[in-house]
């Protein structure tokens, strides 16, 4: 049973094929929107199912009846569909499907700095609070600093003490990585007059083979002063209050005479752990040839300096005992700091 043509945008629909359409395009109405738009289409006031009824006027009396009560059922029927769907997907918005967003938001992971990072600003305040100021310079550097300025000449066995990591292996031409933070002395009095005092970290390579408390790459934090009248009080005095900041009053410290081309005389510092020693750091007076070098006249000036690893000392603080953890990238270490 069909309508006369010209009723509305859909001539000639029947009750039937209205009701087909209108479940079938129920079916697919898969967001609010699209929900919204089936009523309007087949409930509103200029919907299908208005534009049906009001085509009943030019029908007979016999078939407007049987067709009336037809689109009034089916007006019923599709009122109650839509209010199911809209019911349905009210409730699938809350906790249906994957997404529930009652439920509180994920705390993202949130990042730490790195034991090293830890260590060396735990190392560079307790100098700064004593004076010292903190700079810092390249990783990669020129021959003439890591060696030269230090006075260790070309040749010159003291050399051998670092396996360096040339950056033109064949020609080991003046470009290496740095073997300690030592060369930033020779800069920064190069840079300016004294007084001088400074504290340097950073980053250094040499090309060795690793063990407990050997990496081939590892962080040292260099020390400088540089003034008229500075003794070796004044640098076991200074040393020995950062060790006192760093592990307490009753830790046990060592002096041991040792050898550094760029310091006269030289020492290195120990640590007491575990009954043993653990060598921590080498420090010295400032060679006067090095002062020479940077231009600085050694009658009139005298300096200490001294150079650390803080991978080590945070061994000794948080009894790692292997250095290798530090970059060995593993979450279980690096989440303890
Ligand atoms: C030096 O590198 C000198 N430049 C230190 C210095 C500075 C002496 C100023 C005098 C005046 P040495 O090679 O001993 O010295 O290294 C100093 C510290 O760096 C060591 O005590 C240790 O704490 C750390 N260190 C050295 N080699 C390694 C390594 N392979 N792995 C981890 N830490 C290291």
């Amino acid at each position: 049973m069909s309508l006369p043509n010209g009723q509305g945008t859909h001539k000639s629909e029947s009750v039937e094929e209205l009701k087909l359409a209108a479940v079938t395009e129920l079916d697919s109405a898969d967001s609010s929107e699209r929900l919204e738009s089936w009523r309007v289409d087949f409930l509103g006031r200029k919907g299908r199912l208005t534009a049906l009824l009001r085509g009943l006027g030019s029908l007979d009396i016999g078939e407007r009846k049987v067709i009336g009560a037809g689109a009034n059922r089916l007006r019923d029927e599709l009122e109650s569909l839509y209010e199911d769907r809209v019911n349905q997907s009210k409730s699938s918005q809350v906790s249906v499907g994957s997404i529930d967003i009652t439920l509180p938001g994920r705390k993202p992971t949130l990042g730490g700095l790195h034991p090293s990072t830890q260590m060396i600003r735990e190392i560079t305040q307790a100098f700064n609070e004593m004076g010292f100021q903190t700079v810092e310079g390249p990783e990669v550097e020129l021959e003439k600093y890591n060696f030269d300025m230090l006075n260790i000449p070309a040749d010159h066995p003291a050399r051998d003490q670092w396996d360096t990591i040339w950056v033109d292996s064949d020609t080991h031409n003046d470009v290496l990585l740095r073997t300690h933070t030592s060369p930033m002395q020779a800069r920064v009095m190069e840079q300016g007059d004294p007084p001088i005092r400074v504290i340097v970290p950073g980053k250094c390579y040499r090309y060795e083979s690793t063990d407990a408390t050997h990496e081939w790459h590892f962080n040292q934090v260099e020390g400088l002063a540089v003034d008229e009248g500075i003794t070796f009080a004044d640098l076991k005095g200074t040393l020995y209050e950062f060790a006192r900041r760093i592990f307490g009053s009753t830790r046990k410290v060592r002096f041991r005479c040792d050898f550094f081309p760029f310091v006269e005389p030289g020492v290195d510092m120990s640590i007491e752990w575990n009954g043993d020693w653990i060598e921590i750091l080498g420090a010295g007076m400032v060679h006067p040839k090095v002062l020479e070098y940077a231009g600085y006249d050694s009658a009139k000036y005298t300096g200490f300096a001294f150079g650390m690893g803080p991978e080590r000392i945070s061994m000794l603080r948080n009894e790692i005992t292997d250095i290798r953890h530090f970059f060995s990238n593993d979450l279980r270490f690096l989440t303890q700091f």
